[in-house]
């Protein structure tokens, strides 16, 4: 291998939604830049979670680029919310369309970079023994791909068939006749439990904490809905970078403790019609005001209780431990339903909890489960895990997993101190997956062009994050969290799923627009809180 072709202006790490879209900037902007990715192919999220019922809980028609007008007015969703199989096709065709997939080795896992500051380059090495350097990381790592695997007693030693939702395998698996036990209730398992009991024999679902989960309201787009949107893209992405969430949707003008009682339901119910997890936007105080979460709160639970036949089944389907949506509301089809199959068993681990997984099933406080399959719906070290399972070193050697020892310290959620020309894309710090990902992941690509673009024209070399740009946003971030309800849930937001992670909101909760103009001013001050070298 030649110095050329091992030395570029930039490494991206990530072949998802935001390293596809880093590489493709960084080819028009005239960069030499490599791309490394762990799986076969493109797609990241979406390359891995094929479990039954994998779908998307932000519309199509929002979640996919803006960057190319040909491509948005060429490329036609076929439901309100695409399936893993559509948006993966979708990338597919993003990826080939630019030519993406040669700038990438595929099957090569990073296992490190590091910083060297007098040759001013990273140092990126794989688990292929490829060593590359480059100007420039961007880490595209993903938010929600290193898999958690709790390590619950015996857990290697089940026989049966074993799968983790964000790890799934690419041929399908066979449910028909079948024992499965689910454990885990987040998003992955409620999407996953309806379309499993259709063809299992039996499902157990073993469920620590019950979720709020609101029917997606899905349904094939027609061509008449599709040209109108197509007409009107602009404007739509315009209102989806001025809100909260990325997407074209804002809450009632008033709070839901300022209207009458049938003003709020009228208004839950046409947010419940709407579907998912926008259900939180019903009303702008929803998710600071805890009387005003009990409004909510309450109408779920109505409607949950509508859904299930038996009542003390009902009861525990019901959570109690957290405000409505400071866990990420499911976006469902038929989940609560489910429970009314005569081959559905609820086991609530909070009664019985699992005490080890056997050779043939699982074993609880009280009973035990004979199991042909075993399916762990049981999330992810979100946020940080991806990041954290690579070697990070900046200067002088620090460690990225040292400096971030009581939670993530970002600036803007694209830099850190200490870690020059180094990028991360819609992680920690940023909203991230408090919004629309792919138009998340299309403005810190773009901000992060036009930084580079004004250090090439100044003859600036490198770019880092000051140590006090990094506090002050961090105290930025938490003091954000801390006047909303969100703290108050064991989510995996506050990394409270991973046993010994640091209890900190990870996302900056201050909106999606606003997040927008902090960076633009950010750039506009000649990259304030920034030492430009
Ligand atoms: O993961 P989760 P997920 N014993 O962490 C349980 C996005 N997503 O993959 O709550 C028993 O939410 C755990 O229980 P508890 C979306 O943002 C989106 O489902 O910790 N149970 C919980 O029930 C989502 O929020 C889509 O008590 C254990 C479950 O496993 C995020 O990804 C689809 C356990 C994990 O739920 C993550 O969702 C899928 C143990 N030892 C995912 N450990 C859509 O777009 C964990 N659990 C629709």
């Amino acid at each position: 291998m030649t110095t050329q072709d091992s030395d570029f202006d930039a490494v991206v790490v990530g072949a998802g939604i935001s390293g596809l879209y880093a590489v493709y900037k960084s080819q028009q902007r005239g960069m030499r830049v490599h791309g490394f990715e762990s799986a076969e192919g493109v797609g990241g999220t979406w390359y891995h979670n094929r479990y039954p019922g994998a779908r998307c809980d932000v519309e199509s028609i929002d979640y996919s680029y803006s960057f190319d007008e040909d491509l948005q007015q060429e490329w036609t969703w076929t439901e309100r919310f695409a399936t893993q199989e559509e948006i993966l096709r979708y990338l597919e065709h993003v990826a080939d369309r630019h030519d993406l997939r040669s700038a990438y080795d595929f099957l090569t896992r990073v296992t490190s970079a590091v910083y060297d500051e007098w040759a001013g380059r990273w140092t990126v090495t794989t688990d292929t023994g490829k060593t590359v350097t480059a100007r420039f990381c961007i880490l595209a790592t993903g938010v929600l791909s290193a898999t958690n695997k709790p390590d619950i007693p015996g857990r290697d030693t089940f026989t049966g068939e074993t799968y983790h939702t964000g790890e799934w395998p690419h041929e399908p698996v066979d449910f028909t006749g079948k024992r499965v036990g689910v454990i885990g209730t987040g998003s992955s398992g409620i999407q996953a439990i309806p379309i499993i009991a259709a063809d299992a024999e039996q499902v157990y679902v073993f469920q620590r904490s019950p979720n709020y989960s609101i029917p997606a309201g899905n349904r094939r787009l027609t061509d008449d809905f599709v040209a109108q949107v197509k007409a009107d893209y602009a404007e739509r992405r315009r209102l989806s970078r001025l809100s909260g969430g990325g997407t074209p949707n804002s809450p009632h003008p008033k709070g839901a403790l300022e209207v009458d009682a049938a003003e709020r339901t009228r208004v839950y119910d046409e947010w419940w019609r709407r579907g998912g997890y926008l259900f939180t936007k019903a009303f702008p105080d929803q998710m600071v005001s805890k009387a005003a979460n009990d409004t909510a709160r309450e109408y779920v639970e109505a409607k949950i209780r509508e859904m299930v036949d038996d009542p003390e089944v009902a009861d525990q389907l019901i959570p109690t431990d957290h405000p409505i949506g400071t866990k990420r509301i499911v976006t469902d089809t038929g989940y609560f339903q489910t429970y009314n199959r005569a081959n559905v068993t609820l086991v609530n681990l909070r009664r019985t909890p699992i005490t080890q997984i056997t050779e043939s099933g699982m074993r609880t406080g009280d009973a035990s489960y004979e199991l042909d399959i075993l399916v762990f719906a049981t999330g992810f070290d979100a946020m940080t895990g991806s990041l954290s399972r690579i070697d990070i070193r900046g200067r002088a050697g620090r460690e990225l997993t040292a400096e971030w020892s009581a939670g993530p310290r970002t600036y803007l959620g694209l830099a850190v101190d200490g870690f020059p020309n180094m990028f991360i894309l819609a992680g920690p710090g940023s909203p991230s997956v408090l919004a629309n990902m792919v138009l998340m992941a299309e403005q810190h690509v773009d901000w992060i062009a036009g930084c580079m673009d004004h250090l090439d024209s100044h003859g600036i070399a490198t770019i880092e994050a000051t140590r006090e740009a990094a506090d002050e946003w961090v105290a930025e971030c938490n003091a954000k969290a801390a006047g909303t309800l969100f703290p108050s849930a064991n989510s995996w937001y506050m990394g409270a799923n991973i046993p010994g992670k640091p209890r900190v909101f990870m996302p900056y909760i201050g909106g999606f627009g606003n997040y927008n103009s902090i960076c633009a001013e950010v750039a506009a001050a000649g990259y304030k809180g920034f030492a430009l070298d």
